[in-house]
């Protein structure tokens, strides 16, 4: 078979990590054990010692976890990968890696909730200092910038505003200044966007959405680099503890064979359905990073290969018209989440961001009225009628 390093993203989701076996099974078993055992007390003290290698304890390692790990990193073509139990333990395990008391972080406004909270409310209890900016403006982020800055963390694009960030400059100013970039890289993929090529150091997925496509796993994973970064997130990750089991990385995996389709299936439609709302006289404004109206189009056609499958939107009722349209909707689904086969929408300041608070939440322009839409792999014309008559109501 073709080295992992020579195929394009299409084979890489089909090939990556999938080992030769014992019984070459196209598809390596899930190894469900917790322990593995040793051979004589004296191989037990060389693996542990690091001088055989093998597996241990699946906390530390498993084959069935491994296989995806070295999936992502393929695909990312980062040097390895981190399997975490959620997209939330793969943030506080790389924060908990790059950031110790007395350093300061520079992160996107525009973020996941909860990744917002985490920094203000836990990791600020350990000392850890930080500036919350627009990251789609580099002079803002240079204005955060502080001597004790060493890491700079940015969502591209945004959840849920699809703010866009200019990776290339961003990583070049955070360099120059001694501090890493971590990208979460979930609304896009791999297939979409490649960090690393900008120049980012760290990038950190939530397994549970475009990667497992789904909606039946909660994972996340952690992508490095280099060799040299990897010891001391392996260290930190078995020291936190939140792996990923050996089940929910096998269906991962086999998630991922058909990401680059499903990829451009959601990009087609929901470049259909943005142009839909775009037009419709309900909808006041539309935000998705294949409309010519999205504020950094160009930087979007530049750093990615497809808009995505994610769009917001606000009307022109307010609040009071998107409850409405969210209470009709009969096909799509009134769910919080994304990124699986089904078209979910949701309300982000009531929902996955009403635990950042009002002025957060301002900061980063999620407006009141805000509605987010994950467009599915269904006919994307029974989408577009199903919200036509969820906004006729
Ligand atoms: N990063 C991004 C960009 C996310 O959208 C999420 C979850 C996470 C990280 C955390 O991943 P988890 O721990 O849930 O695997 N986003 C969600 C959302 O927008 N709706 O529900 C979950």
């Amino acid at each position: 078979m073709k080295e992992c390093n020579e195929m394009s993203p299409e084979s890489l989701v089909v090939h990556a990590g999938v080992e030769k076996n014992e019984h070459l099974a196209v598809v390596p078993p899930i190894y469900q054990t917790s322990t593995f055992s040793f051979d004589s007390a004296e191989h037990g003290a060389s693996l542990f010692a690091g001088e055989d290698k093998g597996f241990i304890y699946s906390r530390m390692g498993n084959p069935t976890v491994r296989g995806l790990e070295k999936c992502v990193a393929a695909l990312e073509g980062g040097y390895d990968g981190l399997a975490c139990g959620s997209g939330m333990a793969a943030i506080h395990t790389a924060l908990s890696v790059l950031l110790k008391a007395g350093d300061h972080l520079v992160c996107s406004d525009a973020v996941y909730g909860p990744t917002c909270t985490l920094v203000e409310t836990i990791l600020s209890r350990f000392g850890i200092e930080y500036t919350m900016v627009d990251t789609s403006n580099t002079t803002a982020i240079e204005e955060a910038m502080r001597p004790n800055t060493k890491a700079v963390y940015i969502e591209t694009p945004g959840n849920p505003t699809l703010v866009i960030c200019d990776l290339k400059t961003v990583c070049r100013l955070a360099h120059d200044r001694g501090a890493q970039v971590i990208v979460d890289n979930t609304f896009m993929t791999p297939v979409l966007q490649q960090p690393f090529r900008w120049g980012v150091d760290v990038i950190v997925h939530s397994l549970t959405k475009f990667l497992n496509g789904h909606a039946d796993v909660v994972g996340g994973m952690i992508v490095v680099k280099k060799e040299e970064q990897y010891p001391a997130f392996r260290k930190t990750l078995n020291q936190l503890g939140g792996v990923l089991p050996p089940f929910e990385s096998f269906l991962v995996h086999r998630g991922i064979k058909t990401l680059a389709l499903r990829m451009q299936r959601h990009c087609e439609s929901a470049q259909k359905v943005a142009e839909f709302l775009e037009k419709h006289s309900a909808v006041e404004w539309v935000r998705y990073p294949g409309l010519k109206s999205h504020p950094q189009y160009e930087i979007a056609g530049r750093q990615m290969t497809g808009p995505g499958g994610m769009i917001s939107f606000g009307l022109r009722g307010g609040l009071d018209a998107g409850r409405k349209m969210m209470n009709s909707v009969e096909l799509c689904c009134l769910a919080v989440s994304l990124g699986g086969v089904e078209t979910l929408i949701q309300h982000p300041p009531s929902m996955t961001h009403a635990t950042m608070g009002a002025e957060a939440r301002q900061r980063a322009n999620i407006t009141d009225g805000l509605v987010r839409l994950s467009v599915g792999i269904e006919n994307v014309r029974d989408v577009i009628a199903d919200l036509d008559q969820a906004m006729s109501h």
